[in-house]
């Protein structure tokens, strides 16, 4: 397959509600999505990376430019095929989230071409999946229970509550009074507390949580091996763990017992399968993290979660979670599950008038 030229598309998502988490709000997600033209079709994703590198060091327009001035540069000489993008953007150090935009929708094209689902095609076993809710830090404690109120109506399995110092014990204490033992709960601080804290965090212990996801910095892999060994509580990594390496490490330095993978934070859907194997075969359950995606990534996360080491819920929410108006048609939960798409390729496109409604400019990048 040969790559005939990329666009770039900048679209612009208004959330129902702001998210706020220990990193910032966020109103709109701006999004960066990539469509490759190949002489076998055309192939879609979108890149993880926020306006701003709060989250990672990766931010949208630093993205854009990777991708326009080196990563697609070094693809068009090359027959292209999924497994031959990652070798031949080696030599680019970084830009895991650039990277896996790139990957993936030459993966969609190559899996498009062949009439073959990503699903199927990483080794998915289920057909739908029971899917969790990520809520953020709210203004009040009344506000977050009328928040998880809803998403436990709507068949939610699993709620993560964003922490940060000052919003810690008592939401997480007031939402398990309130909702009872059985509503499988985590929290997830973003990196928000130091290692001085680990006492503090200690106290969580008391509330049957599933998890504590990244408390400590992304590189105090020995901050999380020690809170791990204080508490009863399981940690998850996220933000530490950007290729499927740093996985055996933090395992085998006892940092986590959980791993949030999400394609974009480790260089695309190859590696995050990667991640899944590394875990399984050291028996830790991972589960698929979000970056507020537009329905192109949800739709090829929902293919990965559907891996048979997936046993946890991933934060893969239904469209209406985060948006009135998407770039494809809406994922909807069905008894407190979502679907997985089944048609070939990442199994969607874009909607032409959804997505020129929401699109703020393109770039077309021509082959040499
Ligand atoms: C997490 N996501 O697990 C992330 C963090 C996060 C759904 O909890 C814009 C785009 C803002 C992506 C804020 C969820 C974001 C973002 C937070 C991702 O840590
Ligand atoms: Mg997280």
């Amino acid at each position: 397959m040969k790559l005939e030229g990329v666009e770039l598309r900048r679209v612009a998502l208004p959330l129902v509600t702001p998210f706020r988490t220990s990193l910032g709000t966020q109103t709109v997600r701006d999004a960066l999505l990539v469509r490759v033209a190949t002489d076998e079709g055309e192939g879609w994703a979108e890149c993880a990376a926020e306006d701003d590198p709060t989250y990672s060091p990766e931010y949208l327009e630093g993205a854009a430019d990777v991708i326009r001035r080196f990563l697609v540069p070094a693809l068009f000489p090359i027959d292209l095929d999924p497994a031959a993008v990652a070798p031949a953007l080696r030599h680019l150090r970084g830009h895991v989230m650039a990277k896996s935009a790139v990957e993936t929708a030459v993966l969609d094209a190559w899996l498009r071409a062949r009439g073959v689902s990503l699903a199927a095609y990483l080794g998915a076993v289920r057909r739908s999946l029971p899917v969790g809710v990520s809520v953020g830090i709210t203004d009040t404690i009344d506000e977050l229970l009328d928040t998880v109120d809803r998403h436990l109506a709507a068949g939610y399995a699993r709620v993560k509550l964003k922490i940060e110092p000052g919003w810690d014990l008592e939401p997480v204490a007031r939402v398990r009074e309130t909702f009872g033992a059985d509503v499988m709960l985590t929290v997830d601080a973003n990196t928000a507390y130091r290692p001085a804290d680990a006492r503090h965090l200690a106290e969580l212990d008391a509330y049957g949580l599933a998890m504590i996801e990244q408390p400590f910095a992304p590189d105090d892999l020995h901050a999380h091996a020690r809170l791990a060994a204080m508490i009863g509580t399981p940690i998850c990594l996220d933000e530490s763990i950007t290729s499927a390496r740093d996985a055996v490490t933090a395992i085998r330095q006892g940092a986590c017992s959980i791993i949030n993978i999400k394609p974009g934070r480790v260089g695309g859907y190859l590696e995050a399968r990667r991640i899944h194997d590394v875990a399984a075969a050291h028996g830790l359950p991972v589960w698929c993290g979000g970056m507020l995606e537009t329905g192109l990534g949800r739709a090829a996360n929902l293919a990965l979660a559907a891996l048979p080491g997936f046993t946890l819920p991933g934060d893969i929410s239904a469209t209406a979670r985060y948006y009135e108006r998407d770039v494809t048609a809406p994922f909807t939960l069905v008894n407190g599950e979502l679907a997985v798409p089944a048609g070939p390729g990442i199994g969607v496109t874009p909607e032409p008038s959804d997505l020129e409604a929401l699109t703020t400019a393109t770039e077309w990048i021509p082959a040499p």
